[in-house]
């Protein structure tokens, strides 16, 4: 009882690390980074994203999210690692460099709060928002369910109970709404990546419908420079393509949305590793896998950059 006391204090300490941590790189980088409160969860904490800037007005921006889903531990801690890789390589790395002359940079973190502090006091495996559902004892909606992209069609569940209930209409979540109101407020975000895990998937639009989006070549080929990209640091090998064809059908998801809005560079990750460890990949294996993802990420980012 004491050892789970001891470990339950120590992950909270260090999930709440990830707020001192973006404080701090603020405060260290304040010429490069800012930080943007675009709303707060259900429970009250704060929507925190990450801006890198160079300054200028209105550049286009590239949208980078992790930890929609709570349980998907690696891609919070991957996201922690990619705001400190851009501010080492920024001014030395000449690719990140040019990118960040042209574009800002917006990373949220803890994109499900109140799911990512369940997942350290509760419940592990909780994948869900924190909101509770009137007439059912049911809690949470999946916020990869609950965009305005084929929201209620096959793919998603109307049951409160359900780990991909949809939500009572779609962007009923403030954790969701937040990023809809920021989108269409930017008015020019050109890249949109959400980062998930597990399966080691690169994946783009759509999954609520079998029509092929209209850009499908060109995301089919950048998809695939990433994942090469990607496996040349460890050869772990990735499965890319459309969600639909590649992993399943699924309505209302994040990046359907976006791709609608106009931001044709609309992916989303689907982290190591394939099931052997899943959700609870071992530590050892953050590291490797911010690293080879920030490979697949800069071809993403260049490509936009350069179209
Ligand atoms: N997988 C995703 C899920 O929400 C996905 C797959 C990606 C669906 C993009 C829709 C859009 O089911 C995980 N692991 O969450
Ligand atoms: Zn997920």
């Amino acid at each position: 009882r004491k050892v789970l006391l001891e470990l339950t204090v120590t992950s909270l300490f260090l999930s709440l690390q990830i707020y001192a941590f973006q404080d701090m790189l603020v405060a260290e980088n304040p010429n490069l980074v800012s930080k943007i409160v675009i709303g707060q969860s259900y429970q009250g904490r704060p929507l925190n994203v990450l801006k890198f800037s160079t300054g200028g007005t209105n550049k286009p921006g590239i949208w980078l999210d992790t930890g929609i889903h709570s349980r998907e531990w690696v891609t919070q801690a991957s996201g922690t690692w990619f705001a400190k890789k851009i501010v080492t390589d920024y001014g030395r790395d000449a690719a990140l460099t040019a990118i960040l002359d042209k574009m800002d940079i917006f990373l949220e973190i803890v994109t499900n709060p109140d799911g990512y502090y369940y997942t350290h006091t509760s419940n592990r495996m909780w994948r869900k928002t924190r909101k509770p559902n009137p007439g059912s004892s049911c809690i949470g909606t999946d916020p990869n369910r609950n965009w305005d992209a084929g929201f209620g069609g096959p793919g998603a569940s109307d049951s409160p109970c359900s780990e991909t209930y949809r939500g009572p209409k779609a962007h009923s979540e403030s954790e969701v709404k937040s990023i809809v109101d920021f989108v269409k407020s930017h008015g020019n975000l050109q890249a949109f990546v959400s980062i998930h895990s597990y399966s080691q998937m690169l994946l783009y639009p759509y999954g609520y419908t079998r029509t092929p989006c209209k850009d499908e070549s060109e995301l089919h080929n950048l998809a695939r420079k990433a994942i090469t990209d990607l496996a040349s640091l460890y050869g772990t090998s990735y499965r890319y393509g459309s969600i639909i064809n590649t992993i399943y059908q699924a309505s209302g998801g994040t990046i359907d949305w976006t791709y609608n809005q106009g931001i044709k560079y609309s992916y989303t990750f689907e982290l190591r590793d394939t099931g052997r460890y899943g959700f609870i990949l071992p530590a050892n294996q953050i590291l490797p896998t911010a690293k080879e993802t920030w490979l697949a990420l800069m071809a993403i980012m260049e490509h936009t950059k350069d179209n």
